[in-house]
């Protein structure tokens, strides 16, 4: 609703009469009963301000939640690092426009732990530890080291080859960190409920793409209506997934289990 319409809005039973006007003799009944219309009249405005753009945001959006399969004992508990994306079938995804985002690294940990760029974006890994870390990645399609720097220092990379790049730390061996390069500007992730939802989608049919840090990547054709759509649960399956202790980045075992040694 713009303003010009909440004005109408609020206007409306002010002007029409439409609550049901008593002619008092009374001023100050006549007084209190045009405040209550006012009142009315303001609560009106305000709920349809409210619920308007709610109304309109819902239209053509593709909402689900994800839900991982574990192995028998596992619980989940990282359905924040689900991303999930559409791609028009029969046509080309249009990405995102290349921006930066941040992958802070704090409490020997990358944080967030997933982030999405559109291909050729960046991503700033500040440190806002008091000890030194590193950054690196041995991603198949574009390796990189960023070098070992401190508190309070930054250092961004560019990522082009769509897919999902881990991010080590040289230091740190349990330091794990994502950037998935996603090639469709239409992507989401999930919430800790695993729920996500993609706005603006125009009606057609696409290919929903699921990635996650631990489960198996899944894929499903999808038909987006003209006013949204609901996909419901979407399950991916995690039970394959056994953490392995990668290498350092000359390709050893790291020295030490935590890198507390500096
Ligand atoms: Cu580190």
């Amino acid at each position: 609703m713009t303003k010009h319409e909440a004005r109408q809005a609020r206007g409306t039973p002010r002007s029409g009469g439409a609550v049901g006007t008593v002619i008092r003799p009374n001023r100050a009944l006549a007084q209190a009963a045009h405040t209550r219309r006012e009142v009315l009249a303001i609560l009106v405005a305000l709920a349809a301000a409210v619920f308007t753009p709610v109304k309109a945001m819902h239209a053509q959006v593709v909402s689900g939640q994800v839900a991982l399969q574990e192995r028998p004992g596992e619980t989940t508990s990282d359905l924040r690092d689900a991303v999930a994306w559409l791609e028009p079938l029969g046509g080309s995804a249009r990405p995102a426009p290349a921006g930066e985002v941040e992958m802070a690294m704090q409490g020997r940990q990358y944080t967030p732990r997933v982030v999405v760029v559109a291909p050729g974006g960046r991503v700033a890994f500040p440190n806002k530890d008091g000890f030194n870390h590193n950054v690196f990645s041995k991603s198949a399609a574009a390796p990189f080291d960023l070098g070992l720097y401190g508190r309070g220092k930054t250092k961004a990379q560019a990522f082009r080859a769509p897919g999902a790049h881990a991010v080590y730390c040289n230091v740190h061996p349990r330091m794990l960190g994502y950037v998935v390069v996603v090639p469709s500007a239409l992507w989401a992730q999930a919430t800790d409920d695993g729920r996500f939802t993609i706005d603006r989608v125009p009606p057609g049919r696409y290919k929903l793409v699921l990635w996650h840090s631990r489960a198996m990547m899944a894929s499903q054709e999808v038909t987006v209506a003209a006013n949204g759509t609901a996909l419901g649960t979407l399950p991916m399956d995690a039970r394959g997934y056994r953490y392995v202790q990668h290498t350092d980045k000359t390709g050893r075992d790291y020295k030490s289990a935590t890198g507390d040694r500096y």
